[in-house]
């Protein structure tokens, strides 16, 4: 996870040819995280997780929902969704995890990810009733309560389904010092894709392998070979 630069997501809920997803997992990426908003169970995950696993790449599980966790992947992200007034996204799904498995977490192999959520479309931003209307200057206070109060290792700027603004990224590295910025949302052409990579240090890309799997294995290529910029 410190050291990715690219990452593909892949839904458990969502269809994949044999060989799109042979083509996601030799394609250079730094990793496979799985997860969704929707439709996520144990068995589906599951069977993600088999196919995956026939391939030498990382794979790691993002819990959406504690009912789907299994044992079997490199780790585990769990998301907090800081722009929310919904405890229950911030804390309280968490908490009931714990109480059920607390005993069974492997915790060294966990990671914290404080999400904002700046899409008023995505399917995740209706579910966590986000507060979307943020200005860059909000967006750099997230940035440090993530990193420098709550310390957490990942701060994620997530688009889910649509392009973001590259000032949003800006501003969320100007408050960062020791999280690592996850960039995902949107990207389809080489330009959003090196423009995003100059300021995340890890992009993630998710929808373009469901329609166009060519071009998603073009972005590995267009994030890696983009230096990243830590300042203006
Ligand atoms: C979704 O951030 C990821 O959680 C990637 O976004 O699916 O829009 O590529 P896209």
């Amino acid at each position: 996870m410190q050291k990715w630069r690219h990452v593909f997501k892949l839904d458990p809920n969502r269809k994949l040819s044999d060989l799109a997803l042979k083509m996601v997992c030799t394609s250079g990426t730094d990793a496979v995280i799985i997860g969704g908003t929707d439709g996520i169970t144990f068995e589906n995950t599951f069977a993600l997780l088999q196919r995956v696993k026939q391939y030498p790449i990382h794979c790691v599980q993002e819990i959406s929902n504690h009912s789907a966790v299994m044992p079997g992947f490199d780790g585990y992200l769990i998301p907090s969704v800081l722009n929310t007034e919904q405890a229950y996204w911030i804390k309280g799904a968490h908490f009931e995890a714990i109480q059920k498995y607390g005993h069974l977490i492997p915790w060294q192999q966990i990671a914290l990810q404080g999400y904002v959520i700046l899409n008023p479309d995505a399917k995740v931003s209706r579910l966590t009733k986000c507060d979307t209307q943020l200005t860059p200057q909000d967006i750099t206070a997230y940035a440090q309560l993530c990193d420098q109060l709550f310390r957490i290792p990942i701060f994620y700027l997530e688009y889910s389904g649509t392009y973001g603004k590259v000032e949003m990224l800006k501003a969320a590295r100007k408050g960062l010092k020791q999280s690592r910025l996850f960039y995902g949302g949107g990207i389809t052409t080489e330009e959003q894709a090196k423009d995003m990579a100059a300021w995340a240090d890890t992009i993630v890309v998710g929808n373009l392998i469901y329609y166009h799997v060519e071009r998603a294995m073009n972005t590995v290529k267009w994030v890696k070979e983009t230096p990243l910029r830590k300042g203006e």
